[in-house]
């Protein structure tokens, strides 16, 4: 069977899974966040990879149903976590090109938010550069009428895209996320250090809160934290956990 029909048939076999990475406050320290990440456990082919079969989805419009599915499962398993740790954290959920640009996808979130009972604000949607810039305008439009529903924005990857200054300043976002490409030879490669800085002050002046992707070491928070960033992302505090693994961590909470 190929890929593609084996995609098909995995939403109604439950074959689909999310996983859970923390996102830490960089000066507390504390939870404030959640990135649930797709996860595709296929009988034959075993574990198999987003970076494999998002794009596959996507080109087939199968990332519609799915994108559906991941954005209900997140939020209604959010709030039960919120609920019972009684800690006001956010869910952070990725859109794919195609769902951004549907017509209904301000109804499809709206829905996720009533089935789910998660306050829109605890709902964080992550896009990439190359979804805003392919059409500011129409862009600007999605993400207003996004903002009115009271979800949050965040620009993922970022650096890795085509993002024009001109166009990034006028865009409703609420938060930059640093790729990780930057954050790897941290602090020890100087054109690093100085990419970070910059995407920092950036975001900043432009009102936004900063987030570094893929934090590994002490030395990269170290530095992250003294330049200012505000979120932290990556295997020093947690790496992607499945809903299981969470949930004894949600309870102690209590
Ligand atoms: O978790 P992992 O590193 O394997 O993710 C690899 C890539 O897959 C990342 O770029 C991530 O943004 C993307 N991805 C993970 N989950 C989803 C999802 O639910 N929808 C979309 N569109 N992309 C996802
Ligand atoms: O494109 P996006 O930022 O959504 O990709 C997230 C991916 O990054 C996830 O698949 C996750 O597994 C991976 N990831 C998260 N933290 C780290 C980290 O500290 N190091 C590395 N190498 N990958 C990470
Ligand atoms: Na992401
Ligand atoms: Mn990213």
């Amino acid at each position: 069977l190929a890929l593609e029909q084996r995609l098909r048939q995995a939403l109604d076999l439950g074959e689909f899974s999310l996983a859970y990475q923390p996102q830490i406050d960089a000066r507390s320290g504390k939870l404030i966040g959640l990135e649930a990440l797709l996860r595709w456990r296929n009988p034959e082919l075993g574990m198999v990879s987003p970076i494999q079969f998002v794009p596959i989805a996507e080109a087939t419009g199968i990332i519609v149903p799915i994108g559906e599915w991941v954005l209900l499962e997140a939020c209604t398993q959010a709030q039960q976590w919120r609920e019972r740790s009684g800690w006001d954290f956010e869910i952070a959920v990725n859109l794919s090109a195609r769902q951004f640009v549907r017509e209904d996808l301000c109804a499809t979130v709206q829905n996720a938010l009533e089935r789910s009972g998660l306050p829109a604000r605890a709902l964080e949607l992550e896009i990439t550069e190359g979804l805003l810039m392919s059409d500011p305008a129409g862009a600007t439009r999605i993400l207003t009428n996004l903002r009115d529903l009271g979800v949050k924005v965040a620009l993922d990857d970022f650096g890795t895209g085509y993002s024009s200054l001109a166009y990034l300043k006028n865009f409703p976002l609420d938060r930059l996320k640093l790729d990780r490409a930057f954050v790897k030879d941290l602090p020890g490669n100087e054109s690093d250090c100085a990419i970070s800085h910059a995407v920092i002050a950036l975001g900043h002046n432009l009102g936004l809160q900063v987030l570094a992707e893929g934090v590994e070491t002490q030395e990269q928070r170290r530095f992250l934290a003294d330049a200012g960033c505000d979120h932290f992302q990556g295997y020093l505090f947690a790496r992607p956990l499945p809903a299981e693994e969470l949930d004894g961590f949600m309870d102690r909470a209590e």
